[in-house]
């Protein structure tokens, strides 16, 4: 087979994906529709003019040519806080192609998370947006080794001391580049994984498990096509948004909509309205202010086809609200960022509201005791996973990797149970669960309860030790818009939790709040509630 190539063989099940011995990823994602007679096609849209297909690839041979010109070479990382953007595009595959290995992180981030990452990657070269330019100038102050080659992209902002303008760099670089060697088993691209608790940790990527992910779950899960515009609220930087927002589509060869600005119902429906998206990426919580304001107005979104929810488990009544105000179903499923996306998920005409959904094909799922053996149906255990897109090893850390990835499975930290009919269902991270009067009690079952009754916008349940020392649940509520927090309330939620919840799972004490800790890509931080 020539170098760069890729089989997919649908007749076999789950599909053959056969990778030739020389595979550099980019040549997939990006040559390819040039080939195929795509150059003039939109692969993007976003706030400035649209790129075709091959201007992204003269964009992706320029950046990779321009980050060798700095200084960088094969096999070095490239720390990535930028925004999403088509430079986004240029300097993650460029990287890719030119054997640089791309770190996308987390640009909500602060300057003391930047220091231990760039420490911890040993990264060369660091590439910045002008946005976030503040916390990255503080975090270079403080970080060591200092990469040799920082790149400024332009925009709103401050500028960066000492580095090079990623535009100048552009334009001097040459727009031809041959893809560097590598095989579909070689390191490809870093994400580090946020985590509730403890230092991030860089799940580390081959060149294969973007074809995996895209193929298994893209195509084959989610039916994306090359008629598809797709929009992602989760940000590029989240594995989630990644392959929504760009390996998806570039898989297929469809066209991805990118809008830099927060996710807030309102922009969200503005970016739908201007660029009529069939498929639209969110999490419950947005889905939930979404809901909201439609009461007030309701946006066209007839265009749609399809919405995905992931991040955290999406309560059935989200989804049945959803399904009545737009005609529109919403896929729930987990994915992580050590398995690179979705992995059990709902399909097209195959959704049980409340659960994730069955096995993505390709992926096989267990529900295991402490001692690694399968639960048997209906109990709850933690859920471990197998799949060819997920990530072998964490950088530089042999102790979590030993912890997270035993004889080829990834266990995820959920506790999950699977129905009689196959279904998965989340019961909670590990670490969350609560045992009330000797059950384990998930705080998930109740929160979603909870979001049921329309005075409630979110919740979130945690264990709480009575006088007696035993743990019962307390809850932390954000009333809806326009309501108080109140005793009556509270009795008023005691009284819905009592219609279907089991006596234990009650919430003994009520606390109203304005907002809920979370992390910065949106999870519940319940140990901070604990405290
Ligand atoms: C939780 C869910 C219940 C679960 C992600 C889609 O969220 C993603 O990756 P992260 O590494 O977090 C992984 C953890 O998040 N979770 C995610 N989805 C669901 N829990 N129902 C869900 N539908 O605890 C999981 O272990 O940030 C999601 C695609 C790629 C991703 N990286």
């Amino acid at each position: 087979m020539a170098d760069n190539r890729i089989t997919v063989d649908t007749s076999a099940s789950p599909t053959a994906l056969t990778f030739s011995p020389r595979f550099n990823v980019a040549a997939a994602f990006i040559d390819r529709h040039l080939e195929e007679g795509r150059a003039g096609k939109v692969a993007i849209h976003h706030a400035g003019e649209p790129v075709t297909y091959g201007m992204l690839a003269d964009g992706v041979n320029r950046c990779g040519n321009a980050l060798l010109n700095a200084g960088m070479a094969p096999g070095e990382r490239l720390l990535m806080m930028v925004k999403d953007s088509p430079e986004f595009f240029y300097l993650f595959w460029g990287a890719i192609k030119a054997g640089i290995i791309p770190v996308p992180v987390n640009t909500m981030l602060r300057a003391a998370d930047y220091a231990y990452m760039i420490g911890d990657s040993a990264c060369t070269g660091l590439a910045c947006s002008a946005e976030f330019a503040g916390e990255v100038e503080a975090a270079l102050d403080d970080a060591s080794p200092v990469p040799g080659t920082v790149i400024r992209v332009e925009g709103e902002g401050q500028a960066l001391h000492d580095s090079l303008a990623f535009g100048d760099l552009m334009k001097d670089a040459a727009g031809l580049l041959d893809p560097a060697p590598a095989t579909a088993d070689d390191d490809c691209f870093w994400l580090y994984s946020s985590g509730t608790t403890g230092k991030p940790k860089g799940a580390v990527h081959k060149h294969r498990d973007m074809v995996v992910a895209s193929q298994y779950y893209g195509v084959e899960t989610l039916g994306c096509g090359e008629d598809d515009v797709c929009y992602s609220a989760a940000k590029l930087f989240f594995a989630y948004g990644l392959g929504n927002a760009m390996t998806f589509p570039l898989w297929v060869g469809a066209s991805t909509v990118l809008f830099a600005p927060r996710p807030t119902p309102d922009t969200t429906f503005e970016v739908m309205q201007t660029h009529r998206p069939t498929l639209y990426f969110g999490v419950p919580t947005l889905y939930a202010a979404q809901l909201q304001a439609m009461e007030k107005d309701m946006p066209d979104l007839s265009f749609l086809r399809c919405c995905v929810s992931a991040g955290e488990a999406l309560p059935a009544d989200l989804l049945h609200r959803w399904k009545e105000k737009t005609g529109t179903d919403i896929l729930d499923g987990i994915g992580s960022t050590e398995a690179l996306h979705i992995f059990i998920s709902n399909r097209a005409g195959d959704i049980k509201p409340g659960a994730s959904g069955r096995e993505v094909t390709g992926y096989e799922a267990r529900i295991v005791d402490g001692g690694g053996n399968d639960v048997p149906t209906g109990e709850s255990g933690q859920l471990i996973i197998r799949g060819r897109s997920c990530a072998e090893r964490y950088w530089n850390n042999a102790q979590r990797t030993a912890a997270t990835m035993v004889d080829g499975w990834l266990n995820t930290g959920d506790t999950y149970y699977r129905d009689e009919d196959g279904y998965y269902f989340y019961c909670g991270r590990n670490d969350d669960m609560m045992k009330v009067g000797g059950i384990w009690c998930s705080p998930f079952e109740i929160e979603a309860k909870l979001v049921e009754h329309d005075s409630v916008l979110e919740a979130a349940v945690v264990g709480r030790a009575d006088d007696a020392g035993l743990v019962k649940p307390q809850a932390h509520v954000v009333p809806a818009e326009g309501i108080e927090g109140s005793d009556a309330l509270a009795d008023e939620l005691l009284n819905h939790c009592k219609d279907g919840l089991a006596p234990y799972k009650y919430p003994r004490w009520f606390v109203f709040t304005d907002a809920l800790p979370k992390t910065a890509t949106g999870k519940i931080q319940r140990f901070k509630l604990r405290s």
